[in-house]
Order: structure tokens, then sequence, then C-alpha cells
């Protein structure tokens, strides 16, 4: 599916937009799925195991930040990480056997969804290699002006950057780090269907939406079969006990097979720890862990 210098682009910069990825058919029912679940979350009130509300969420004007493991709350955003165009990009750059670590459908709700501060996907979650990815699939068109993703172009192949403030881990950089080069940032902007691609490596955030219009990026984060998590970071699955462990490793399974011999290479780790009081999301995390903001003057707020 990816022509060479795709595959060298990705390689050399750490990202990659790839346009199409969706059918018209597999990108209207995602949407259709997306607008169920945003629609369902007027009768709640207090963020819980689907949603991660935003401020300002009601019965009437729902706002959310993001629609938590979408893979586990309906079949067909398992089905189209499976057997897609996704697929084929996801082999063609980890290879046949890879593993999902986590999903998540990030909202950004109209007027105000809130900024998601300059991190590497890699402080929130160790391996024993750095064969990570995160697919960014867009499911409304983004534009400059709702809170697209951008990025440090070969950031991936410089230092993982302290994720911690105040004693705790706060999941994101501090915007004065000398090793932090805003000036560099690409601002990854399409149509709706198409995908973003970065590696865990690579800094990365967004601003907050400032437009009329959602928007939707739905994220499947994903390692390659022999890159095993270190314990000690925040993924649920650290929690499950050897069995479900086992379990839970068969259902996250995309490609392949999982690998019982991890890859261990001489990659920069620390651990995100202590964690920040709520640690349940990204935007909690940010919070509570009281991450400076690089899109304000003030600390990150949501
Ligand atoms: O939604 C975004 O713009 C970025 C999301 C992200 O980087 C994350 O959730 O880790």
């Amino acid at each position: 599916m990816l022509t060479q210098p795709q595959k060298l682009f990705y390689d050399q910069n750490g990202y990659l937009l790839v346009e199409d990825i969706l059918t018209p058919d597999q990108l209207s029912k995602l949407q259709d799925i997306t607008y169920r679940y945003i629609d369902a979350s007027r009768t709640v009130s207090e963020s819980n195991d689907i949603y991660d509300l935003d401020a300002g969420h009601s019965a009437q004007t729902p706002k959310l930040t993001r629609i938590k493991l979408p893979h586990k709350q309906d079949p067909y955003f398992w089905e189209v990480l499976v057997n897609s165009r996704v697929t084929q990009v996801l082999t063609d750059l980890l290879g046949p056997n890879t593993t999902l670590l986590t999903s998540k459908l990030n909202t950004k709700a109209p007027g105000g969804g809130a900024a998601v501060e300059w991190h590497q996907d890699w402080a929130f979650y160790p391996h024993t290699n750095d064969d990570l990815l995160a697919f960014g699939i867009m499911l409304e068109d983004v534009t400059p002006d709702n809170g697209p993703l951008m990025v440090i172009p070969e950031s991936h192949r410089g230092p993982v950057l302290s994720h911690h403030a105040n004693g705790v881990f706060c999941g994101a950089v501090d915007p004065d780090d000398p090793d932090f080069h805003i000036d560099r940032a690409v601002t990854l902007t399409g149509k709706a269907g198409s995908m973003t691609v970065h590696h865990a490596r690579t800094l990365h955030g967004s601003a907050p939406n400032i437009s009329d219009r959602a928007r939707m990026i739905l994220f499947y984060e994903i390692a390659k079969a022999d890159a095993w998590p270190i314990l000690g970071s925040g993924s649920y699955f650290h929690g499950l006990g050897q069995t479900r462990f086992w379990q839970d490793l068969q259902d996250r399974t995309i490609t392949g097979a999982p690998v019982l011999e991890p890859r261990v290479e001489a990659v920069p780790v620390r651990m995100p720890l202590p964690p920040a009081p709520d640690s349940s999301s990204i935007f909690k995390t940010q919070k509570t862990g009281g991450a400076k903001s690089a899109f304000s003057n003030s600390n990150a707020s949501m």
C-alpha cells in the first residue's frame, strides 16, 4: 500500500500523512457509530469507562474530549483495524506481527475542545524496543482552526524529554525545555478519511479547537509484537495478572501472533512514575500533574 518514498519519509521524519485510507462506506459507518455514541453521552454527567467529558458538557450540548477504547465499544472499530487499507499500512511499517496497545477517539468539541500538550507517547509506555506507532484516522475534516495534530519532524531520533513536573509524571514536556523545538512543528491537516502516522517517540501535541466544527480523530496505538511493555506504565493490562494478560494479548493481536522472545534494544527509558493524582487519561494526567501549557500562559486546563 505505501510506496518506498512514503516508507522512507516515515523512517526519516517520524510521521506520515496518508490520504484516502478509508473507503467512503467505511468512513460513513465510522461516523454514524461515533455520532451515536456522542448522542448517547447526553445522559452522562461524569467521565466513566466510555466517555471522558470536556468542560461544559451537558445534555443539551454534549462535549467530549474522548470516547475511550472505541475498539471495545463497537466491533466495527476493530474490523477497520484488522481488515482494511489501515492493516496494509501497518504491515508495511511494522511487519507481520502487531499488537494494539490502546485506541481512543479524541472528539475535540467545537468552541474550545481541550488542547493536548506536547508529549512523546513513549514516555507513557516504554517498551523493550521502540517499533511502536500511532495511527490517527480523521473522521471529519481537520483544518488549522479545529485543533489539528502537530508533530516535530525527526524528534523520534532525538532524546526522550522529561515529562515530569512537581515530582510527578505530568504527561507533557516543559515548553521551555531547550530540546523542545516548537519552531520546527508541522501541522497535519486533511480530509475526513485521511490518516496520520506518528512514531511513539515523535513529539506531538494539538491546540484547542477554536472552530465551530468537531475535530474527530480515531487513534490506534500499536507495537510490533516483539516490543514488550516495561512494567510500571499506566496501561490497564499491567494490572490483569498473568492469565488475563495472556487472554487480553490475544484479543489485542491485530496481525500475526504474539512474539514470546522480546527484542531488547538500548532505547532511552524514563519511567512515568510517580503517577499524577489522576492518570485516567492524558487530559487528566496533564491537568492534575500540573503540566505547563505550550498553548497559553497558564497551566493546562480542561
Ligand atoms: O488528540 C490529539 O490531538 C492528540 C492525542 C494524543 O496525542 C494522545 O491522546 O496521546
